[in-house]
């Protein structure tokens, strides 16, 4: 059988990477051919990212892609979610793409809060958070009363970049569902949330499930041969495709990133007043089917505490040496709340856990292992406490956590976990968003007759590390 290429192109808040899959005999190799750092700029007060710099690093990730697999059959693109651009009826930017750590949302977030989040969530499924699409055009529209004579069309970044690609434009569904406009009992916009926020229903079409061909890629000379494939656009629903689950369903998953995403896959959304007052988020999976997901602050804590250090870790071999000295910390016995909105996005991190500490009488750690120490117990708890609410919202007993992402390589992080959920969890140590997305991209061109099928092979291909609860 002959090897298929693909690649994926895989965007994080942090950074973004193309990554070729070579794809044979039922085995997926993985080689990187561009990475790159993103971020958001900040200018008078807002938060903004640089799309078009974006795009250029995509074309760039492309050409590099081609030349390790010149017969480059197809790629796809999966992005962060919630954030969007608006186009005029040419297909022009209207708008500059606000970061959603933007915090111009925050009395949006009190203002739903105080009236409407109980018919919001029915509809919707989805919780009150400042970075949800919904609050972002909310105050977009207030500011700018004009905007509907000029946009015409709302894309979230994955569609936009498929568009760019393509020249087609869809709204997937995945990435659709963290809009937070989205109906939860069914495959489309819920009417009443657009009508609630004040959004125009033009500005969507009705969302398309992942797998579509979307054309070849055009603009690109060498890559007129190349497919895109409309993958699920968002990373965590990419990143849920990736895990080499059991079949039987018994298994949590956790994407662990910037954001750590405990969630499973159901036919049924979790919904209600219990679930609305747990925060769980009723994202969907590329299918259309649910993926009910807890929303944390992950890893983020820790990555913006460590600029307050001068001994920050900045390799491998100086991140391994970081966990072994905060395993040797002693356990901290408070731990900090990983929901509290300080963390959102503070000018410092470090200073921010210090007054979380400091306002319950609790002294802050003196080191970075202290730090490192302290976030990933809390976050450890955070995972645990999201487990919970799943297994008493459903009835569902899960046998194991299974993570995936950056943070799969941190022990301490899933021993942690582990230790509080009191369950066992499976590591394994893989860019689990980009391969979700090639896994997408195989099945659509046939090359793998479903996600069960993809997810059975790379179980016999991939190692996991389990940690026993202690
Ligand atoms: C992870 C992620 C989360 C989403 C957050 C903001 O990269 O996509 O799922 O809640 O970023 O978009």
């Amino acid at each position: 059988m002959k090897t298929i290429h693909t690649a994926a192109i895989d965007l994080g808040a942090t950074s973004g990477r193309v990554i070729v899959g070579n794809y044979s005999q039922g085995r997926l190799e993985l080689t990187e051919a561009h990475r790159f750092a993103n971020g958001f700029n900040e200018v008078r007060g807002h938060c903004y990212w640089d799309v078009p710099g974006l795009y250029s690093q995509i074309r760039e990730g492309l050409r590099q892609a081609r030349e390790i697999a010149p017969a480059l059959a197809s790629c796809g693109v999966d992005t962060w979610a919630v954030d969007h651009v608006l186009l005029d009826g040419d297909g022009r930017l209207v708008f500059p793409a606000h970061a959603y750590r933007d915090e111009r949302t925050r009395p949006y977030v009190e203002k739903l809060a105080a009236d409407g989040i109980d018919r919001v969530y029915d509809w919707t499924g989805i919780p009150n958070q400042a970075i949800n699409t919904s609050l972002q055009l909310q105050e977009l529209l207030d500011r700018y009363p004009a905007l509907p004579e000029i946009a015409r069309r709302c894309l979230m970044l994955s569609d936009y970049f498929n568009f760019l690609l393509s020249g087609t434009a869809v709204n997937e569904i995945s990435n659709a569902s963290s809009t937070q406009l989205l109906d939860v009992r069914g495959a489309d916009y819920s009417i009443e949330a657009l009508n609630f926020f004040g959004i125009p229903k033009t500005w969507f079409e009705g969302p398309v499930k992942a797998g579509r061909r979307l054309g070849p890629v055009t603009g690109i000379s060498e890559l007129e041969e190349t497919e895109v494939i409309l993958v699920p656009g968002h990373d965590t629903a990419c990143a849920f495709d990736a895990m080499p689950a059991d079949p039987d369903g018994g298994d949590l998953y956790l994407s662990s990133g910037t954001w750590s995403l405990v969630g499973f896959e159901s036919d049924e959304p979790v919904i209600g007043l219990e679930a609305q007052a747990a925060s769980v988020a009723n994202e969907r999976i590329g299918d259309g089917r649910y993926r009910p997901i807890r929303n944390i602050m992950g890893l983020w804590l820790l990555e913006q505490t460590l600029p307050a250090f001068r001994e920050r870790p900045r390799s491998d071999r100086e991140w391994e040496e970081l966990v072994t000295a905060a395993e040797g910390e002693s356990a901290p016995s408070e731990l900090i709340d990983v929901t509290d909105p300080a963390f959102f996005n503070p000018v410092s991190m470090k200073d921010a856990i210090d007054s979380h500490l400091e306002k319950r009488s609790i002294n802050p750690p003196t080191s970075l292992p202290g730090y490192t120490r302290l976030i990933c117990e809390s976050l450890g708890a955070g995972h645990a406490h999201a487990a919970r609410t799943f297994e008493k919202l459903t009835g569902r007993r899960f046998q194991r956590m299974l993570v995936v992402g950056g943070g799969s390589r941190n022990r301490l992080l899933c021993q942690a976990t582990a230790n509080h959920a009191g369950m066992a969890v499976v590591s394994f140590k893989l860019e689990g968003t980009a391969v979700g997305n090639i896994a997408n991209q195989l099945i659509a061109i046939g090359a793998v007759a479903d996600l069960a099928h993809f997810r059975a092979r790379l179980a016999d291909q991939l190692e996991g590390t389990t940690y026993e609860p202690a």
